[in-house]
């Protein structure tokens, strides 16, 4: 497998030979995180250094996010094939504000494939939203993604928006996204960090370990 040329086509936003490449990977037996890994999360990598030095701008980025989607739709089957039972329910969302929604993609098929019932909010969502979901399905964990540094601070207003409704405790907060650290977690009072999904996963399961 040719993980250059998988990268360069979503780079080139190419949604088509993305699905494509990732299709005969498949059939070849390629490792699916090789896949992911070092074909289109690698793309982003260098998508995001050109829009940082201004090689590329707003549409291309859009472009090669389009093209990323279409690969991991492919991949979505595989990531999430799980014959366990549940071992929880989780609400997952990029928050107010923030329209970046691959990261929490991904963190939504590993938690789904390691067996966590996912109810995937999308992006732009509010406080209330979370809180309302989080109630309506009696959820374990709630996971807050924000990709920007001008939107990470409303995982504070979240969380805020549960105490406020006396229900804090009754949830655990697990947050990421590329600004976020786990300083960041400790100092909003969420209860756990995650750098990325295969981490994500492991957190995850160890904290509804401990619920049960
Ligand atoms: Co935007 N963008 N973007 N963007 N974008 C970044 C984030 C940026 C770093 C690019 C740069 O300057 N180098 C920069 C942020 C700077 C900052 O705040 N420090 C930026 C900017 C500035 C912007 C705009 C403001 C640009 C503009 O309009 N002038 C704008 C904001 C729009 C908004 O949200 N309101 C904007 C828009 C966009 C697009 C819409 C064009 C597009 C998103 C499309 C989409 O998501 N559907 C886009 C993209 C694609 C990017 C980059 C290039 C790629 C992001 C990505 O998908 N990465 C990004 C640069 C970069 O990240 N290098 C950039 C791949 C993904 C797998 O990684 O999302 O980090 P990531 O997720 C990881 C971990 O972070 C973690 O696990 C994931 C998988 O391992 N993780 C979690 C994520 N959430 C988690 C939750 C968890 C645990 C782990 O627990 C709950």
């Amino acid at each position: 497998m040719d993980f250059n040329q998988l990268s360069l086509y979503v780079q080139q936003g190419n949604g088509v030979k993305v699905k494509e490449m990732v299709s005969e990977g498949l059939a070849q037996k390629v490792d699916p995180t090789a896949l992911l890994n070092e074909g289109l999360i690698e793309a982003m990598a260098v998508i995001g250094e050109k829009f940082k030095n201004n090689e590329i701008y707003v549409p291309e980025m859009l472009m090669a996010a389009k093209a990323m989607n279409a690969g991991m739709q492919v991949l979505e089957p595989v990531l999430t094939a799980t014959g366990v039972k549940p071992i929880g329910k989780a609400v997952i969302g990029t928050v107010k504000g923030d329209l970046h929604d691959i990261g929490k993609n991904l963190v939504r098929m590993m938690l789904k494939g390691a067996g966590i019932e996912m109810y995937d909010l999308g992006i732009d969502v509010s406080a209330q939203a979370f809180l309302s979901k989080a109630q309506e399905v009696g959820a374990d964990m709630i996971c807050l993604s924000a990709l920007l540094t001008t939107t990470m601070p409303y995982m504070d207003s979240v969380i805020k928006e549960f105490e406020k409704a006396g229900v804090r405790s009754q949830f655990v907060f697990m947050i990421g996204g590329a600004p976020v650290s786990e300083a960041y977690a400790k100092s909003i009072n969420a209860d756990c960090y995650a750098e990325d999904a295969v981490v994500a996963v492991d957190v995850a399961k160890k904290i509804l370990a401990g619920k049960q």
